[in-house]
């Protein structure tokens, strides 16, 4: 099945840990702590508690840049963004066991982090969001179908997990383009209930799997 990666960031509704428990309380099993302009203790603090949360759940747990880090957090791998370590190097530090993730905006992209060992890609954005600062170049739905053509037309197996401004109604067609997964972090943390959408949204994806 597709699958569903939250992104954890701030939201004056929920601390991080709070917003963590809540998706994994709806059945997400795939977590990223994002805190962006934290301190390295503020990360430690909180990705102690999410790890913790997330190994009793069953969920993978991903620290968002913070290489350093992985190894205290007992996470299962970092995600790299372009201006972050390079995958290459990461790779070398954390060993073959650990989970890289890198962001990507073009096939090149995804062609490159590919080569330097990544376990899996977020293409994106799919459309504007206030999420993350300096976005790249919306891809929107026509950019994913073409983008995942040439990965099927040129082998390219690593799963490619679609990001940016994505909500529910959005899920059905993105997976159409042929993505593995989806990620979001709004859609989820400024719904009603995080662990309702989480579960609603996690019912697409496996109905979506089954058409
Ligand atoms: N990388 C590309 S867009 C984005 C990240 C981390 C933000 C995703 O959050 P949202 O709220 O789902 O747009
Ligand atoms: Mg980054």
């Amino acid at each position: 099945m597709a699958m569903l990666q939250f992104i954890s960031h701030y939201n004056s509704r929920y601390g991080y840990v709070s917003g963590i428990g809540a998706v994994l309380n709806g059945g997400c099993r795939w977590v990223q702590l994002r805190m962006k302009s934290a301190s390295d203790s503020e990360v430690v603090a909180a990705g102690l508690a999410a790890g913790d949360m997330c190994r009793r759940h069953g969920a993978v747990f991903i620290v968002d840049d913070r290489v350093h880090l992985v190894e205290q957090l007992g996470a299962d791998g970092v995600h790299l963004g372009k201006g972050d370590m390079p995958v290459a190097e990461a790779r070398r530090i954390l060993g073959p066991d650990r989970i890289i993730g890198a962001t990507a905006n073009t096939f090149a992209d995804i062609c490159s982090a590919v080569e330097d060992g990544a376990d899996y890609i977020g293409l994106g954005p799919f459309r504007f969001t206030t999420t993350k600062e300096r976005l790249s170049p919306v891809l929107g739905k026509d950019g994913y179908v073409k983008i995942m053509e040439r990965c099927r037309n040129e082998g390219i197996t690593v799963p490619v997990v679609a990001i940016g401004g994505i909500l529910a109604d959005d899920v059905p067609e993105i997976l159409a383009a042929g993505v593995a997964g989806i990620a979001m972090s709004g859609a989820l943390l400024n719904a009603p209930s995080p662990a309702g959408e989480t579960k609603r949204i996690l019912q697409l994806i496996e109905r979506k799997q089954l058409i």
